[in-house]
């Protein structure tokens, strides 16, 4: 035999495996769909066995269409999809055609990759098309081409995923009725995933590297540490770890050290801002997540930018859940050790997101309000015309003694004093810090962790207020109004909202005495005059710094007590303040990390605060 003929009798392989589809209660389509400049994206089209007049639900990602519609290799339709984006339980349950679609660039599709593109031939993005054209153009190929479909198509997603369908709000296809950004990423600066209010989110390098090193994410990050606190202590500035980890070999990378403030960079791209430009014209449901660790800003900014333009009531929705990231489609009725007395994220699904859904895609009536919160701590859930429910007017007042009121300290100015030093920063979760996507670590519940082991650190302050004999209810964006001096030029400020439960939970003894967070974030006290304008720090000098927290919709309960917590470091999950001015601290060097004595002021006219939303 000929030599090659000889190996290839050797050969145990088929030539092209054909995967048999016998019993399979659904059609798997491939396609390669040619957007307007030729480049084709990979579409993976499952159509249910007899659809017939079916909707279209569709998700764009950049995290792999073969792989996200194969999460079981199974026949079934609601086993491949489970655990994807929107669960068996409404796609199944609305007879949907299911189509999830490679972007640009990534897994199946062709084309380059940008992170989270610019909208097409803005600065940002000179080229001429972008995800809005692409989700045009896909729309229109699939509604010719898709007989068992009613030509009607939602798009919806969670995360990178939940960025794309606010992307498809530009100059939709007019196929398109319906759009359910989740969790969205928005605004990477001011309070999504890359950056909170300037600090940043360095833990986050490995995806980084990961997502825009190949194409198919196939080039790991390696570390050699267990603990992450170990890994981004000894790795000094954010920039030096990135650069030891060859991330000045990625585009995207460069793009974030170039911008550390809040510049036009993220200020044009910010999707908000972006939308508030654009006639609204789908009908839109925004869900957030309140104890979302990855994208707890975008939802209710891009809600609120929205409204505006909804003079009907009936185009802009929100939805908010007691959840993690992403959690709405998934098991959700607890959070880490805090339980909701049922199934939070089955309960949304059945009673709004399918007839949401059904609604506009299959024009079944339906009694979803424009807004429906899962209130925490009673465990209920409030419909309403609009969120916020409470502007922040309240002002809760830190005390001297570290304590916590309603009422204001008179008198001289007082501080409470504490020692922040960059060498031993306070960590967001305890140690070891597992990385993000290792076992054991704390990522996906880490808002809701008990706050306790660090409270008894002398660099964190717990004002903590009397127990309550009257509930306390929460319902829009608490405000930080924090009066403080920093002996040095720089300076992070944390500021956490906490519920304390009482010493002995009856029934729940793992909840005795459980500090839990209801609202935290970071400030990066360089921005102090302006997110775009980093300026040093006035040392030794009480100077105000406002910022917003994240959204809470909670009730304080008799017999609980409200804490404000105040530190200067959240590490590793946020890069260390040097503490010393720096023109830029990704490069920020070994020496210029300096202790600094921190004063919170408590009394008189500019007494610190937080300014609450309370529902009276
Ligand atoms: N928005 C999520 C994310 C982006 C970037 C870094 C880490 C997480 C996500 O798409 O999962």
């Amino acid at each position: 035999l000929p030599l090659a003929a000889h190996a290839q009798s050797y050969d145990e392989r088929p030539a092209k495996p054909v995967l048999s589809t016998e019993g399979f209660n659904f059609e798997r389509r491939i396609v390669e769909i040619a957007m307007r400049d030729g480049v084709k994206l990979h579409t993976v089209i499952l159509v249910p066995k007899g659809a017939k007049d079916a909707g279209i639900l569709m998700t764009r990602t950049p995290y792999n269409a073969d792989g996200l519609t194969s999460l079981q290799k199974s026949g079934d339709l609601g086993a491949v999809l489970d655990g994807y984006d929107s669960a068996p339980d409404v796609v199944v349950g609305g007879g949907y055609i299911r189509v999830v679609q490679d972007v640009r660039g990534k897994y199946g599709s062709q084309g380059i990759y940008m992170m989270n593109p610019a909208q097409a031939g803005t600065k940002w993005n000179p080229t001429k098309t972008d995800d809005s054209t692409d989700t045009y153009d896909t729309i229109d190929w699939l509604v010719k081409h898709l007989p068992e479909s009613n030509g009607k198509v939602g798009i919806l997603g969670i995360s990178y995923d939940g960025f794309l369908p606010l992307m498809a709000l530009i100059n939709p296809h007019p196929a398109l009725k319906v759009a359910v950004p989740m969790n969205p990423m928005v605004d990477g600066w001011r309070g999504d995933d890359w950056f909170h209010n300037g600090a940043f989110r360095q833990t986050n390098m490995p995806y980084v590297w990961e997502q825009v090193a190949t194409k198919d994410n196939s080039s790991p990050w390696i570390s050699s540490y267990a603990d992450d606190y170990d890994l981004y202590l000894n790795g000094g500035s954010a920039g030096a770890i990135g650069k030891a980890h060859g991330l000045e070999q990625i585009g995207f990378w460069n793009k974030i050290v170039a911008h550390p403030a809040y510049d036009s960079f993220w200020a044009e791209q910010a999707m908000d801002t972006v939308l508030a430009k654009q006639p609204l014209k789908v009908p839109t449901m925004l869900v957030a997540s309140q104890w979302d660790q990855k994208d707890i800003y975008g939802a209710t900014a891009v809600y609120r930018a929205l409204k505006s333009k909804d003079a009907g009531g009936d185009m802009v929705y929100l939805s908010m859940g007691p959840w993690y990231h992403g959690q709405e489609i998934g098991a959700a009725s607890n959070l880490g050790p805090v339980k909701w007395d049922q199934d939070t994220g089955k309960t949304w699904r059945r009673t709004v997101l399918s007839p949401f859904l059904a609604h506009y895609l299959k024009g079944i009536p339906m009694d979803v309000a424009p807004v429906t919160v899962f209130e925490s701590g009673t465990n209920e859930w409030r419909r309403s015309d609009r969120w916020p429910i409470a502007e922040a007017t309240t002002p809760l007042y830190l005390k001297p003694g570290e304590k916590l009121g309603f009422d204001a300290t008179p008198g001289d100015v007082q501080t409470v004093d504490y020692v922040s030093d960059p060498a031993k920063p306070v960590t967001f979760v305890p140690r070891p810090v597992a990385p993000i996507g290792y076992d054991g670590d704390h990522w996906t519940g880490w808002l809701t962790s008990d706050q306790r082991p660090v409270s008894s650190r002398p660099d964190v302050l717990s004002f903590t207020g009397a127990v309550l004999t009257a509930p306390v209810k929460i319902a829009g964006v608490p405000v930080v109004h924090l009066t403080a001096s920093t002996s040095g030029t720089d300076s992070d400020w944390v500021v956490k909202l906490i519920d304390v439960y009482p010493d002995q939970v009856p029934g729940d003894r793992a909840m005795g005495g459980y500090q839990l967070a209801v609202a935290m974030d970071i400030f990066r006290g360089r921005y102090r005059e302006g997110l775009g304008n980093p300026k040093p720090i006035a040392a030794n000098v009480p100077l105000k710094y406002e910022f917003a927290l994240p959204a809470s919709d909670h009730v304080f309960l008799p017999g609980h007590r409200i804490m404000v917590q105040v530190q200067s470091s959240w590490f590793p999950l946020y890069d260390r303040n040097p503490q010393s001015f720096v023109p830029n601290i990704f490069f920020a060097k070994p020496g210029d990390y300096v202790k600094a004595t921190q004063k919170i002021v408590v009394s008189g006219a500019d007494a610190s605060f937080v300014a609450l939303p309370v529902v009276q």
